[in-house]
């Protein structure tokens, strides 16, 4: 497509959007965008040569794979050289295996879940693509639900509403600011993660929205391990990891003890009461769970406790959980408990009151943009009916035919022999990264597309180098960002890298299946069918021009509706006319459906339940450290992890590692010394830094130092640049959800004497050239 030179370049991120210029010699450079008060600088340095010099730049095959067939020396994986081949030869190839493996296996051999971030962009969306092209092919065994909130989203159907619906009608920050007088954070509201949306942001709104609270006199409270958990002023409640469920449970001790319950709130709009106020007071386990009970769990004052449940039904409070809350063991129980406590202080619906699910997770959440589906490219049908919970990968892998439950129902582990991969980064991602090397063994054909040898690359079969967002035209949308972006490609590709859409077009091609996946449409041509699509779509409650314009253009700022949003204002209006799609159509504090599925992991009530790793169990004698790994200020996951500005936050090439100045001293650490931090599933180095700014026996890491063992293979190698996915724990969090416990890891650490070993996560592979077993 062809743009006259004066249209305006934008390049847009899941961190924001950039101005492009081009400096004398007609190279692009990346600019903050001049209308975003708050730009992040992550994705300033996409240029940089640090991140270009680890692209991949032709197709790789792995040496052993190459010359002896699928299934060869699948241990070598992660170490193994590899070929360079022709793109010919690469579509050919792996068209061939695709057929091999879906003709003797059938379709369910392919595990195509895929999970992962990918870029911004509509078009390029590679879990899209991915998924579009494996349904053309006969469909493929996918992943259900999210890293993000597998836990809540799973559960909160059943007992209120769908995730992605309530955090699409998040109150706005204007309301809160107009209206509150208390933001209780549980896990806080940390700017550093509002500087993603998931396709882009448009301005940066959560520190200003922050500021505006402040001068209208809202008062924070921060309950989290991590002062920093909310930037600048506000009250700090240190507790112990994984206990907030006990503290909810102990404030609505109090509002019950008070008499202070609004029980009109729960007559009309929940069902359940009874059983909750039977099982908080003790009456059938004769345990009450009231502030001295609480106490004890997380470490909070039991005045504290009931002093905060009178001020919270006093004035008008809004409570938010943090979606690390339910990355935990058990998860479920910590939304569940806390939809439970906002419905017993009864400001659900009203304007600055009730809950939130996630305020400062992402930029998007508390917006007030218009609310519209953007464009989209269609992924067709999947004739596969199996699927894993999105974390239970290893466990798939290990174990085909094994039974699992999830959500009610139970079902089989299907027999994986190909795994395919484009937008995601499992190596990153995954928890116990040791189990998952082990794993990964077992299938017979790994292939993953990437833009850069992460380890995940290094780790398979068949490697097709991606281009960048930089590199090729797409639309960019995110919801609730405001706007519609012409993302104009702004340079060449790296070497043969291609679109996904481009390969996986060649795949189908050699596949017989090629028009079915392209419908005869070159990429650009899909730009503006999906623009039309879009358009059309959207009538005139956006006035959109003809694409070419568009084009030109460079972005479309849609009419802003302002607010205010206020969650659930109709149910509260009239529960009647606007019902919730719960059996009851009530908020279910208690639900007989869950009840009935007869989880002990999961009672029919929000529930305390033993977390499997916390600082008040029997584990912590040994390893009595309690990790929580958070996401990263200076990257999103693991890109970028090879830019300057993310390396500039590490020590001595190393992540990280936060420590309470007591933990430290007692084990004669200082300041910027090399840590080994270890647990049964392995160990990793981290650089130290010393903070009296969290709470005692906690240290927290960043994740996404990109995944550098000492070796692959079997056994529990030290990862040398700090990446804390070889320290946690691979297990489902309950019955119900299956979601990942990331956020529940004992561990101990100790000062690291050793030569420290290189850092070699952003070395590229051993290429070799090979004659081929053809
Ligand atoms: N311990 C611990 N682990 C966690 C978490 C935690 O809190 N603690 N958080 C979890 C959460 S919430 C999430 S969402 C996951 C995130 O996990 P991922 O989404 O897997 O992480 P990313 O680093 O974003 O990986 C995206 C990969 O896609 C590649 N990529 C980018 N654009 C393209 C493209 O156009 N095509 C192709 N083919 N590839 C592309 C990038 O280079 C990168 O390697 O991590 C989870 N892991
Ligand atoms: N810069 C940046 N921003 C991001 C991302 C990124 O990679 N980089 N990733 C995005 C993605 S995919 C997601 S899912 C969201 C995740 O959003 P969240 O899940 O909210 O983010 P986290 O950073 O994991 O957790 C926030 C804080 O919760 C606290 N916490 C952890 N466990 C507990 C607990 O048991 N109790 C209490 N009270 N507090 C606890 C930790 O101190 C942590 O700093 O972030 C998004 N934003
Ligand atoms: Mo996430």
């Amino acid at each position: 497509m062809v743009s006259s030179d004066r249209s305006p370049l934008y390049a847009l991120g899941h961190w924001g959007m950039h101005r492009v210029i081009r400096d004398t010699q007609g190279q692009p450079q990346l600019l903050a965008w001049e209308k975003d008060a708050n730009p992040s600088p992550i994705g300033l340095d996409q240029l940089s040569v640090d991140v270009e010099a680890l692209r991949i730049r032709r197709p790789a095959f792995r040496e052993s794979w190459l010359r002896h067939g699928p299934g060869s020396r699948t241990d070598l994986r992660g170490s193994d050289r590899f070929v360079e081949v022709s793109w010919d030869k690469a579509f050919e190839l792996t068209g061939a295996e695709l057929r091999r493996v879906t003709e003797t296996y059938g379709n369910k051999a392919i595990f195509g879940g895929s999970y992962g971030w990918g870029s911004a962009g509509r078009f390029h969306h590679a879990s899209s693509q991915i998924h579009r092209f494996l349904n053309v092919i006969g469909g493929y065994v996918r992943g259900q639900d999210s890293y993000s909130y597998g836990a809540g989203s799973v559960i909160l159907p059943h007992i209120i509403a769908p995730m992605e619906y309530l955090l699409d009608q998040h109150t706005d920050w204007a309301t809160l600011a107009d209206n509150s007088d208390l933001f209780v954070a549980f896990g806080g509201i940390p700017l550093r993660n509002t500087q993603m949306t998931a396709g882009g942001p448009s301005r940066h709104r959560v520190r200003d929205a922050l500021a505006l609270m402040r001068s209208r006199n809202v008062r924070f409270i921060n309950i989290s391990p991590l002062r920093q958990d909310i930037d600048g002023d506000a009250e700090w409640i240190a507790i112990r990891p994984n206990t907030d469920v006990a503290l909810m449970l102990a404030l609505i001790h109090v509002l019950l003890s008070d008499n202070i319950e609004d029980r009109d709130f729960l007559a009309r709009y929940c069902t359940g009461a009874a059983q909750v106020r039977e099982y908080v007071l003790g009456r059938k386990d004769g345990l009450p769970k009231s502030p001295e009970w609480a106490s004890t769990i997380t470490g909070v004052p039991a005045s504290r406790i009931r002093s905060l449940a009178r001020e919270m039904s006093g004035s008008k409070t809004m409570i938010n959980a943090s979606w690390s809350l339910q990355r935990q063991s058990h998860g479920e129980q910590s939304y569940w408990a806390l939809v439970t406590l906002a419905s017993h202080i009864g400001q659900i619906g009203l304007p600055g009151g009730g809950f939130g699910l996630g305020y400062g997770t992402l930029n998007s959440i508390g917006s007030s943009e218009l609310r519209v589906s953007g464009p989209r490219l269609s992924q067709g049908a999947n004739s596969v009916e199996e699927f894993i919970p999105v974390a239970r990968i290893s466990d798939m892998l290990m174990n085909p035919g094994a039974r699992f439950d999830y959500d009610g129902g139970t079902y089989e582990y299907p027999d994986i022999r190909l795994v395919y991969w484009a937008g995601g980064n499992p190596f990153h991602h995954h928890q116990n990264l040791n189990r998952l090397m082990t794993a990964w063994q077992k299938p017979e054909t790994i292939i993953v597309h990437e833009q850069f040898w992460t380890s995940t690359a290094k780790a398979a079969d068949i490697v097709m180098p991606v281009n960048t967002a930089l590199e090729r035209n797409d639309l960019g949308f995110a919801s609730r960002e405001g706007q519609l972006v012409a993302m104009r490609k702004i340079k060449d590709a790296v070497g043969e890298s291609r679109s996904d859409f481009e390969i996986f077009a060649g795949i189908a091609s050699v596949m017989g299946v090629g028009e079915k996946y392209t419908e005869g449409r070159t990429a650009d041509q899909w730009l503006e069918h999906m623009y039309d699509d879009f358009r059309s779509r959207v009538g005139s409650q956006i006035p959109l021009p003809s694409f070419h314009e568009f084009w030109e253009m460079g972005r479309v700022e849609f009419p802003s509706p302002g607010g205010p949003v206020i969650l659930l204002e109709q149910f509260r209006a009239d529960p009647d006319e606007h019902p919730l799609n719960t059996p009851s159509h009530r908020i279910e504090l208690f639900s007989d459906e869950i009840d009935g599925f007869g989880y002990s992991d999961c009672p029919g009530q929000a529930t305390w339940i033993e977390p499997f790793e916390w600082l008040g169990g029997d584990k912590a004698t040994r390893y009595p450290l309690h990790l929580l790994t958070q996401e990263p200020r200076r990257r999103l996951h693991s890109q970028l992890d090879h830019s300057p500005y993310s390396r500039e936050g590490k020590i001595k090439g190393r992540e990280p590692v936060l420590m309470n100045a007591r933990d430290a001293k007692v084990r004669g650490i200082s300041e910027n010394d090399i840590v080994r931090i270890y647990n049964d599933r392995g160990a990793c180095l981290a650089g130290v830094k010393v903070t009296q700014d969290l709470a005692e026996n906690v240290a927290v890491m960043a994740t996404g130092a990109w995944f550098d063992p000492e070796n692959w293979g079997d056994g529990n190698p030290l990862e040398k640049h700090g990446n804390p996915n070889v320290l946690t724990l691979d297990v489902g969090s309950s019955s119900m959800t299956q979601a990942t416990v990331a956020q529940s890891c004992l561990v101990e650490i100790e000062l690291f004497n050793g030569p420290l070993p290189e850092v070699t996560a952003f070395e590229l592979p051993v290429f070799t050239t090979c004659v081929s077993k053809a």
